[in-house]
């Protein structure tokens, strides 16, 4: 029997591809505001580091119905929320999602959110081959008055 060599050569390269891949994109300080009874949203926050520039395109958490990207703006004095469709990780440099600025907006929440919690979310990061890779996060709830600033973000 003779194994071909490139060929296994080639598979294992290509698998070691796609784990680097899974490697490349790190989340730290990962955290969720906190929610009271009936409150139907809340904000998802992180910081986020790729060695290639990387964009973060969708996130879902078993916690709530659906999970959109938003940034927050300050607009003429006024505090203004809008859904982007990514939001870019530029290369050694990472991006700070954060009350004020970008975050993700858990929407359509099953249950409350109690402080201490650990909520589990999925990130869909798309690297510069455009090829998708998904990343497990656990972000840990922290009090209602956590991070300062916008409170519990109501939507609209
Ligand atoms: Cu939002």
């Amino acid at each position: 029997m003779k194994l071909n060599m490139k060929c296994l050569l080639g598979a294992l390269l290509a698998m070691l591809a796609v784990a680097t891949a899974h490697a490349q994109v790190r989340v730290a300080d990962a955290w969720v505001r906190a929610t009271v009874a009936q409150q139907s949203v809340t904000g998802a926050f992180m910081h986020l580091d790729s060695p290639a520039d990387a964009r973060l395109v969708s996130a879902t958490t078993p916690v709530a119905g659906a999970v959109e990207l938003h940034r927050m703006s300050m607009d003429n004095n006024v505090m203004k929320m809008a859904p982007v469709a990514g939001i870019d990780i530029p290369a050694g440099k990472g991006v700070e999602l954060k009350p004020g600025g970008y975050h993700l907006m858990l929407i359509n929440l099953k249950s409350q959110i109690k402080a201490g919690a650990m909520v589990p979310i999925t990130l869909v990061i798309e690297g510069p081959d455009h090829r998708q890779t998904s990343v497990e996060v656990k972000a840990l709830a922290r009090p209602l008055n956590a991070g300062g600033g916008m409170g519990a973000m109501p939507r609209k």
